[in-house]
C-alpha cells in the first residue's frame, strides 16, 4: 500500500512533505495536483481533502491535510524514523511542537517582516 502525495512542488508545505519522506527514505506516489489549473478544486480533490488544498495524503484509507499534521502523523506511523523529528519526551517534543507553531505563523510572512523590523 503506497503512501500518496497529493502536491505541487511549487508550493512550500508541498515541499515539506515530500523532503520529510525522502529524508527519512519513505516510499509515495506523487499526485500532482497542478494549481495554476485549479486542480485542487475538482470533485475528485475535494473527496481527498474537503478543504481543497495541499498538500493532503491518503494512507490506505486514511487521508489527511496540513503539512504539520502531516509530518507529525509520518514520524509517527512509519517504523524507523529518527526520534529526533517527533521526540517522544515530552520536552523536546513541546520545543518542536513550539517551532513548528512559530514557522506556521511566521513562515507565510516572508522575510520582508525581518528585514524592516
Ligand atoms: N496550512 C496549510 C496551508 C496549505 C496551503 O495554503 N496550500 C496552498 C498551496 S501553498 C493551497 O492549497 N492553495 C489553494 C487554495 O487555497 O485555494 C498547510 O500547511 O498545509
Amino acid at each position: 500500500m503506497t503512501l500518496k502525495l497529493y502536491v505541487d512542488r511549487r508550493s512550500h508545505p508541498c515541499r515539506e512533505v515530500i523532503i520529510f519522506c525522502k529524508l527519512n527514505g519513505i516510499d509515495f506516489e506523487e499526485v500532482h495536483i497542478d494549481l495554476s489549473k485549479r486542480q485542487h478544486l475538482t470533485p475528485e480533490f475535494k473527496e481527498v481533502n474537503p478543504m481543497k488544498q495541499i498538500p493532503a495524503i491518503m494512507d490506505g484509507k486514511f487521508k489527511l491535510s496540513e503539512s504539520h499534521a502531516i509530518v507529525k502523523y509520518l514520524a509517527c506511523a512509519f517504523p524507523g524514523i529518527a526520534d529526533h523529528w517527533y521526540p517522544a519526551d515530552l520536552y523536546k517534543r513541546a520545543k518542536v511542537e513550539s517551532v513548528l507553531d512559530w514557522h506556521r505563523t511566521n513562515f507565510p510572512r516572508g522575510p520582508g517582516a525581518y528585514i524592516r523590523d
